[in-house]
């Protein structure tokens, strides 16, 4: 992202996404979403940031969230964001995030937060703390996107209802203040492939999954890959064919042509005759093949923890300029003395 006014490639588009850094990333989070991403960098002036602020609204082991926090951020550039085209960043490291958030929670209301869908579900998963970080999520995650003026935010489907509820907070920041804030879209990607469970397909991939054999992690050496695949969940008819009733061979059929790039037809054609031993070990090829280059980068940039910290540096530098800007701009708006 341009940290630079008078850059004449402010006049691109500007996109903004973050990821909590929860765990490892799935095979699904990387064809939903962290793929599109890498897309997106080219055409879009676009800034990604791990969301560790988001991640301690439920508790987190401080030294597995820390190695967490590393993990996703290599794991950013391990998949193709580059920081020469992209803004990458830490939240934490960007004070004007937890700031920004206080303003706009006070313009966020108690109603709105209470209809949210990931506070209703969150809350029922960890009762024992409900706490109000969690219910105020969305409005540090409005903070995340308003800082930066972006005009879409490439999200899952899961995560429109909180881009919405940022957008009547913009408007209603700017209605009260001027204007203040671009309002952003959602900008959910149409192809991005919807991955399903390879133990239960009526369910998404997650990678919170109890079942470790219902997901493929992008850490997952080759050898775990085919093993899950070998067990994945299909039918009886022993026919590769996209059809109703046959989630489990269309979960499989879905993620070799997202890694293929290969068309459904062809895919069947492919197989016919074939049995789905067969397939399924084509298929686990065709990921073990995609992963291995991600994992091979993701390795050799965790042995060089001093050059993550100087990549999250650098990159805290640029996002502390542009959020600083926002953030004094809503300040002297609201009519806050700045010194
Ligand atoms: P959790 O399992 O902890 O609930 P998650 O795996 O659903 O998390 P998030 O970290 O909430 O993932 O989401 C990161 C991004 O990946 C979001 O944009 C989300 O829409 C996308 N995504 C998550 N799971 C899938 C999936 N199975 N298929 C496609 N996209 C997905
Ligand atoms: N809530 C999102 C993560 C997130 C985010 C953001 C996404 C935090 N801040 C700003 C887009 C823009 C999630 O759980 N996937």
């Amino acid at each position: 992202m341009n940290t630079t006014p008078q850059n004449p490639e402010l006049n691109k588009k500007r996109a903004l996404s973050c990821i909590q850094p929860t765990g490892i990333p799935t095979l699904g989070n990387y064809l939903g979403a962290m793929r599109n991403w890498v897309a997106m960098q080219d055409e879009m002036d676009c800034a990604f940031a791990v969301a560790d602020l988001h991640a301690i609204t439920i508790r987190q082991n401080a030294d597995q969230f820390r190695r967490q926090i590393y993990e996703m951020f290599a794991l950013l550039l391990a998949v193709g964001l580059d920081p020469e085209k992209s803004l990458l960043f830490i939240q934490s490291q960007v004070p004007a995030h937890a700031e920004m958030t206080w303003l706009l929670a006070c313009h966020t209301q108690f109603g709105e937060l209470t209809r949210m869908t990931q506070f209703k579900d969150k809350s029922a998963k960890h009762n024992d703390n409900i706490n109000l970080g969690l219910f105020a999520y969305p409005s540090l995650m409005a903070a995340d996107i308003l800082l930066y003026q972006p005009n879409y935010v490439p999200v899952g489907a899961d995560q429109k209802q909180h881009v919405e509820l940022t957008r009547n907070i913009a408007e209603r920041f700017n209605n009260l203040y001027g204007n203040v804030f671009v309002v952003p879209e959602p900008y959910i990607m149409k192809n991005a492939a919807r991955v399903r469970s390879l133990q239960d397909p009526t369910k998404k991939m997650s990678k919170s999954d109890e079942n470790q054999n219902a997901f493929i992690s992008l850490k997952d050496s080759p050898d775990v890959i085919m093993r899950k695949f070998k067990r994945a969940v299909t039918d009886s008819e022993a026919c590769v064919k996209y059809a109703e009733g046959k989630d489990g061979i269309n979960n499989l059929m879905e993620i070799y042509a997202a890694v293929t790039d290969k068309k459904l037809d062809d895919i069947e054609a492919e197989f016919e005759g074939k049995g789905y031993g067969v397939f399924k070990a084509v298929v686990a090829e065709a990921v073990i093949e995609t992963l291995r280059p991600i994992q091979q980068k993701f390795d050799d940039l965790m042995k060089d923890k001093s050059y993550l910290k100087q990549l999250m540096k650098e990159g805290s530098i640029r996002a502390q300029a542009v959020s600083h800007r926002t953030l004094n701009n809503a300040l002297k708006k609201m009519g806050f003395v700045l010194v």
